[in-house]
C-alpha cells in the first residue's frame, strides 16, 4: 500500500482538522480551576508552577512523540526492507563507529535535555519562596480544617456542600463545600499540611501542587494563584470510605475582599477554635 504525497497531505491536515475542533471544544468547556467533561489534558494553570509543569508536560510529548514515530519508523524499514523474502542474503556487517558513537551520544542528550527543566521544576516547586501568607490545612476523616496561623488563632472546618444522601449538591457536584479556603490573588500562600487521624493528600490540580498530609508530621508547599476565582481540588490518598467526599475548594479574592474576609472570619470562627480530637469528635456525631 502506498499513500501518494497528495493523499498523505489530505489526510494529515484531516487528522489536524479533528485534533483542532477537540482542542477547541476543551478551551470552550473548561473553567479555571475545576475538571471539564471529556478532559483529556491538565487542568488550565492558574499558578507560575502550574505553567512550568505545562510546558514540561509539553516538552516531554514532543519528545516521546518524535523517539515514537523513529522507533516506528525503523520497525517498518526492517520488516519491509530486510525481511527473508526481499533480502535473501543477509549483510554480515557487525560494526560501525559513527552509529555507535550517535546512538550513544544521542540518547544521553536526550536525557540531558529532559534533566535540566526537571530539576529546574522541582526546585521551583520545593525551594519556597518568601511567603505572604501562610495557611495551615489539617486533613480529617472526612474533610478540611484551615486554619492561618499569622491572621490570630482561628480554625474552621471545610465540609463537602451536599446533603446527607449526597444526592442533592451544590455545583460543582462533589466539589463544592461549605467554608472555602480564601487566599488573596497574586501572593504567594505557604501550604502547611497535616493529618489529624489518617494520610490525606491536599492537592488542587490548576495550583500544581499536591502534597501527603500526615499525622504527626508537618508538610509545606506553596502556590501563587494569578486570577481571582474559584479553584478545586479533591483529598488524592485513599483515606477511608468517605475519601471521595473530603474536597478542596479555594477562593481566590483581591487583596481588599481577603482583608474583609479575614476580620469577618477572626469573629465568626473565635469561638469555634477547637482542637483536632474535639472537631472530629464534633463531625462524627
Ligand atoms: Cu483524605
Amino acid at each position: 500500500m502506498k499513500l501518494s504525497k497528495g493523499r498523505m497531505g489530505r489526510w494529515l491536515l484531516g487528522l489536524a482538522i479533528v485534533f483542532g475542533a477537540v482542542a477547541m471544544s476543551q478551551v470552550a468547556f473548561a473553567e479555571l480551576g475545576q475538571p471539564a467533561p471529556w478532559e483529556y489534558k491538565l487542568q488550565e494553570s492558574g499558578s507560575p508552577v502550574m505553567d512550568h509543569i505545562e510546558w514540561f508536560h509539553n516538552w516531554l510529548l514532543v519528545i516521546i512523540t518524535v523517539i515514537t514515530l523513529f522507533v516506528l519508523g525503523l520497525l517498518i524499514t526492517v520488516m519491509v526492507k530486510f525481511n527473508a523474502k526481499a533480502n535473501p542474503v543477509p549483510s554480515r556487517t557487525t560494526h560501525n563507529t559513527l552509529i555507535e558513537v550517535a546512538w550513544t551520544l544521542i540518547p544521553v542528550m536526550i536525557l540531558v535535555g529532559i534533566a535540566i527543566p526537571s530539576f529546574r521544576l522541582l526546585f521551583q516547586e520545593l525551594d519556597i519562596p518568601k511567603a505572604d501568607l501562610t495557611v495551615k490545612a489539617t486533613g480529617k476523616q472526612w474533610y478540611w480544617s484551615y486554619a492561618y496561623p499569622d491572621n490570630g488563632k482561628f480554625e474552621y472546618d471545610s465540609l463537602l456542600a451536599c446533603d446527607e444522601n449526597r444526592t442533592k449538591c451544590q455545583p460543582p457536584r462533589l466539589l463544592s463545600v461549605d467554608n472555602e479556603l480564601v487566599v488573596p490573588v497574586n501572593k504567594v500562600v505557604r501550604v502547611e499540611t497535616t493529618g489529624a487521624d489518617v494520610i490525606h493528600s491536599f492537592a488542587v490540580p490548576a495550583f500544581g501542587i499536591k502534597i501527603d498530609a500526615i499525622p504527626g508530621r508537618l508538610n509545606e508547599t506553596w502556590f501563587q494563584a494569578t486570577k481571582t476565582g474559584m479553584y478545586y481540588g479533591q483529598c488524592s490518598e485513599l483515606c477511608g470510605k468517605d475519601h471521595a467526599y473530603m474536597p478542596i475548594a479555594v477562593r481566590v479574592v483581591t487583596d481588599q475582599e481577603f482583608a474583609t474576609w479575614i476580620e469577618a472570619a477572626k469573629k465568626k470562627y473565635a469561638s469555634s477554635r477547637t482542637d483536632s480530637f474535639a472537631s472530629a469528635a464534633g463531625a462524627a456525631q
